[in-house]
């Protein structure tokens, strides 16, 4: 199954077959002082370094994420997005859980966007799925919903069928429906890895839907992220996973030798492309 996304100009293919499209995770406040502090006075500079950095190791996708305690990010969200528009044109993913913040984005977006994200609850099936709708964006699926957090697979399978199925039934094709089966830290949860990688399975298998993630929630609390980082995302695009979120500067390596060793990448050619601009 193939999702497109846009730019201004370009287009980006999630393919479930791949090879893997990157959306660099590194716009986002989270123990990030610095961005923190230059977004609340309205300067972009941190941000676009950070989004220079992470197109240069890689990323084909943006995550905008500007939330952060007393931000008005249905204010901060596009005034963000534009900023970057103005610079680069890559298709972005728009982060946060407030649906202001995210119509308000929708309405400057250039392209064709990801939402990330809705999840099972009829209060974000009912905020978020009209929105992708009416600005043709696509919507990332979490498997949670009104009953908090389940850890048996079949339940969040059970669940991505339900947000697939709501969104279909209001007109947006399932090719826009992209899911994400919850990565959670092995540190706080010693099943975590498990439950996820059988849930990219199920997804893959019985939805053939496209599947992205929080890699790097996987390792918080850890020593040495990047091997965990690293195996897990190896173990997830062999089962099913397509455009992690993810930090390109650690991970792109990884992804390239995966996609590489899946018979994604004739003659090595993107692996040997990525290993050149690392000399
Ligand atoms: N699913 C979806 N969206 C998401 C998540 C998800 N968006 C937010 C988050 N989870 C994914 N993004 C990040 C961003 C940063 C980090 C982890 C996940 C991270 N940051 C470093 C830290 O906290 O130590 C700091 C920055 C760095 O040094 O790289 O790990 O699950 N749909």
């Amino acid at each position: 199954m193939k999702t497109i996304l846009k730019g201004s100009e370009s287009e980006v293919v999630i393919n479930t077959e791949g090879p893997v499209v990157i959306i660099g995770e590194s716009i986002n406040p989270t123990r990030r002082k610095k961005l923190v502090s230059t977004l609340s006075e309205r300067n972009f500079e941190v941000v676009y370094d950070l989004a220079t950095s992470q197109i240069e190791a890689g990323a084909d996708v943006l995550d905008v994420n500007v939330g952060f305690p007393g931000v008005d990010d249905a204010k901060l969200l596009p005034e963000t997005v534009m900023a970057i528009q103005e610079k680069y044109d890559v298709p972005l993913c728009i982060d946060s859980p407030n649906p202001y913040a995210i119509e308000a984005a929708l309405k400057v977006i250039n392209g064709k966007c990801l939402i990330n994200s809705v999840n099972g609850e009829e209060k974000s099936l009912d905020a978020i799925l009209p929105l992708a709708k009416e600005h043709n964006a696509v919507v990332i699926g979490l498997v949670m919903d009104d009953n908090g957090i389940t850890h048996d697979p079949e339940q969040r399978l059970r669940i991505a069928e339900k947000i697939l199925n709501r969104a279909v039934k209001i007109g947006i094709c399932e090719e826009d429906v992209v899911i994400d089966p919850l990565a959670m830290a092995v540190s706080a949860v010693p099943d975590a890895g498990a439950v996820t990688l059988e849930t990219i399975r199920l997804v893959s298998t019985r939805l053939g839907l496209n599947i992205t993630m929080g890699a790097s929630n996987i390792s918080f609390g850890l020593p040495i992220r990047g091997v965990l980082n690293s195996s897990f995302m190896a173990m997830a695009i062999m089962n099913g996973l397509s455009c992690p979120i993810t930090n390109p500067v650690l991970v792109t390596s990884a992804i390239r030798a995966t996609d590489l060793l899946l018979g994604r990448d004739d003659y090595a050619m993107r692996y040997i492309e990525h290993y050149k601009s690392r000399l």
